[in-house]
Formats: structure tokens, sequence, C-alpha cells
């Protein structure tokens, strides 16, 4: 596989931007080789700048459920572009998508859109302290909700395998209102309720944690979050910037049928434009400016090129929820096949698999919670993460990411893949 072309863009990329990138995973740092510059993408395929393609497996790290360059969105793109990029002013499509989140997801009653997830969650947090007027929010180890300073503390995603997993230059001041509870360890969290009684503004959870890798849920963890949030007075805040429209049309909260106070969202609400959103109880939302006292704004957010393109995406998945069914039987293709390969080879590696959210761990040990999960031979990891590259295959270039499957998928794409699985 040649990729000449794609080191030499890394070198001149290096002189501009930290590590050549403007996302850390997207450096390879954790799978010892430098990154591919991608060029173009359309369906299941992306190609780099040597002209190699790959069945894509990121996915753009989940926004692409319905494939690349999907002809219907890039031509509302197209149409939308064509009366402006942005007009810093209430627009029609707002309306639309909003609409149409809510009808999605009801417990949205109310809603806010912004540019990115991390947007998203940063509000909700504020809007939830504003609320109930408490400072303290729970998080919980090896879940990711974006770069916002009060909650980079153990958090996953890049942030686990930068292995810094507090970030430098967050004053301890910004993180001492954030507390930290195990995934599926509801004692973990009903001790920090003893303890902090009364202070607790909310619980903040990936309701099936996709930046540790893919850990589930344990049977009533949830149930649990729901019932203790309630007795404490606290919000329960559904972070579904992976899982929405992605574990089904109606994310993680109709899976579990579990209503969340607020969710947040990004990816795919923006079918591959920048938008993320927060809502959720309108009596809960009134206390956003200017409704209310709680600050938060955005130059670009709402803006009419990506809700064009955020809706037409939601449009889609709604006419077609069949494609869910689809997703889950490519994804369990895939679960098989790593299983097969484990049990052939003796190999450790377990799969999580839930919809179409998918990891695969070099472990031996059962992944349900952080400590399994960081249990994983990253070294291993990475050594698959390459051989998986050069026979045109990518996957996430992080132990600690999530397998995404899109509706472009074609049997032969996973028939391919299942085999490399196989194999090597
Ligand atoms: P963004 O700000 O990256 O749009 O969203 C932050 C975010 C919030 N909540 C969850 C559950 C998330 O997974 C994310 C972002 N996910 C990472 C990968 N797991 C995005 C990829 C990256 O950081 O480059």
């Amino acid at each position: 596989m040649k990729t000449q072309k794609s080191e030499e863009l890394y070198q001149k990329a290096v002189k501009f931007m930290p590590g050549g990138v403007n996302s850390p995973v997207r450096a390879f740092g954790s799978v010892g080789r430098t990154p591919l510059f991608i060029e173009r993408a359309k369906g299941s395929k992306i190609y780099d700048a040597d002209g190699n393609e790959y069945i894509d497996y990121v996915c753009s790290w989940g926004p692409a459920i319905l494939g690349h360059a999907h002809e219907e969105v890039v031509e509302e793109v197209r149409k939308a572009a064509l009366d402006g990029l942005t007009y810093g002013a209430p627009t029609k499509k707002e309306i639309i998508l909003t609409e149409l989140i809510s009808e999605i997801m009801p417990s949205m009653e109310m809603i806010r859109l912004v540019s990115s997830g991390t947007e998203a969650v940063m509000s909700a947090i504020r809007t939830a302290r504003g609320y109930t007027k408490k400072d303290m929010i729970i998080k919980f180890r090896g879940c990711y909700h974006g770069h916002s300073d009060g909650l980079l503390v153990k958090a996953g995603s890049a942030a686990l395998t930068q292995s810094v997993p507090d970030s430098a230059g967050v004053p301890a001041s910004y993180t001492e209102n954030t507390l930290i509870a195990d995934y599926n360890d509801k004692a973990s969290v009903s001790q920090l309720f003893e303890r902090f009684k009364g202070k607790i503004a909310a619980v903040l959870v990936e309701p099936v944690a996709a930046n540790m890798g893919v850990v589930l849920p344990e049977e009533d963890f949830l149930s649990y979050l729901r019932e203790i949030t309630y007795k404490e007075e606290a919000l329960l805040i559904f972070d579904e910037v992976i899982t929405g429209f992605r574990l089904g049309l109606g994310g993680a909260q109709a899976y579990f049928n579990i209503k969340p106070d607020l969710t947040t969202l990004g990816k795919i609400v923006g079918g591959g434009m920048p938008i993320g959103a927060y809502g959720g109880r309108r009596d809960i939302m009134q206390v956003v400016s200017p409704l209310g006292p709680v600050y938060q704004a955005g130059t670009l957010s709402g803006n009419p090129i990506a809700t064009a393109a955020g809706i037409k995406t939601l449009e889609i998945l709604k006419k077609n929820t069949f494609i869910y069914q689809e997703l889950e039987v490519k994804a369990k293709l895939l679960a098989d096949a790593y299983a097969d390969r484990a049990a052939g080879k003796g190999e450790a590696i377990k799969v999580n698999q839930i919809g179409s959210l998918l990891s695969a761990f070099f472990t031996d040990k059962e992944v349900k919670d952080y400590n399994s999960a960081v249990s994983s031979d990253t070294g291993k990891y990475a050594a698959y993460f390459r051989t998986m590259l050069e026979q045109g295959i990518y996957v996430a270039p992080s132990q600690y990411e999530a397998m995404f499957v899109s509706a472009a998928h074609s049997e032969a794409d996973l028939e391919k893949t299942c085999r490399i699985i196989r194999e090597n």
C-alpha cells in the first residue's frame, strides 16, 4: 500500500497544526503509523491522497450512517448553499429540524441547536446547573462528552489513548464540581449522592458507552440512574451524540425506554455537517437565554447549510427505519467474524455489539466496565489496525473507539471484511 503522498502531506501539516491534525485521534498516535490524508469518500468507501480505497468503518466517528456523499443529502446542501451560507438570523429550516428531532425523541420538548457535541454537552451542563441551582455533576470514568474544561476528567476517546485522562490546562477549580463514578457500578453513584447530598445538579451518561470502546449498560443500570436522579432531585442527562439516531431512530432512550430530562445530540443530527443540539423538558429549557438566565450563544448555530443536511438525513432515516435492522445484521456479521477469529486462533478478542455499534477488544476479559476495557492490549490492537489498513479496511485508529457500519456497506463489503478479520 503506497502512502507516499499522505506522508508528504503529513510533513507539511505538522508545520501548521498540532500533530498535523484538527482532532487528536486522527493522528494515529496509538496505532504506530502516520495518518492517511483522505481526499474523498462515497458510500462505504474512502480514498486517500495516494488513491488507495478503503472500506470505511469509522464513518467520520458516526455521522455517515447513510454512507458518504449521499446524493439526496449533497443535493440539499448544494441547493441551500446557493441561497447563502449563513445569515445569523432565524430560519424556517431550524423549525423543521427541531420539530423533527422532537417528534423522533419526544423527551426533547424544547431544543437549542449548536455547532458540535462538545458545545451541546457543555451547554446542557450549564442549563442543568442553572435550573437546579446546584453545582456538582456526576460523569463516568471512561465516558467522553467533548472537550469542555469541566468534563476532561477521566475522559474516554482519545483522552484515553493519550494517557492524559485529565487534560493539562484545566485548573483544578474547574473540575472540583465534576464527580467520577464507574459505569455499570450503581454503588459508586449512590455513594456520591450520599456524600454530596443536595449538591448534585445532574448525572451525565453515555447510555451506551462508546468512548472506552463499546460497553453496554447492564440490565438495570440506566433505570437505576433514572430512579436515583428523580429521588435526589437531580437531572438525568443522556449524552446521545453517538447513540442518537444510531441505536435506532429514537436513540438509546427509545431502545431502553428511559426518559432523560435532557439529551445531547451531535454527529448524525447534522448528516455530516457541524451540528450539535441539546434539549429536553420544556420547564428546564425555559432557563436558557433569551428566555431565562442561562446564557449560551453561537454565530453559526442552526446554520442553514448544516440544517439542510440534518433535515434530509433524519427524513431519510425516518422514512426507511428498516435501515436499522440492516445495520444490526451487518454489525452482527462483523461481531461473529471477530468471535470466529478468537476461537479459531485462540486469540484474546472480546466483542461488544449493540445495534450497529460494536468494538473488538484485544483482551480475554469480558468487557463490562472501564477497568476491563483498559485491560485491552493496545499494542495488539495497533498491529491489527495496521494489518486491516494494508488490506483496505479502515477501522478506528484507537482501541477505545466504536466501529460504525452504514446503510451503504454492501454484502460484498461485509464478506470481504469478515474474511480478512477471520484470516489475519
Ligand atoms: P464533538 O464536539 O466531537 O462533535 O462531540 C463530542 C462528543 C460528545 N459526546 C460523545 C458521546 C462523543 O462521542 C463525542 C465525540 N466523539 C469523538 C469520538 N468518540 C469524536 C471524534 C474526535 O474526537 O475526533
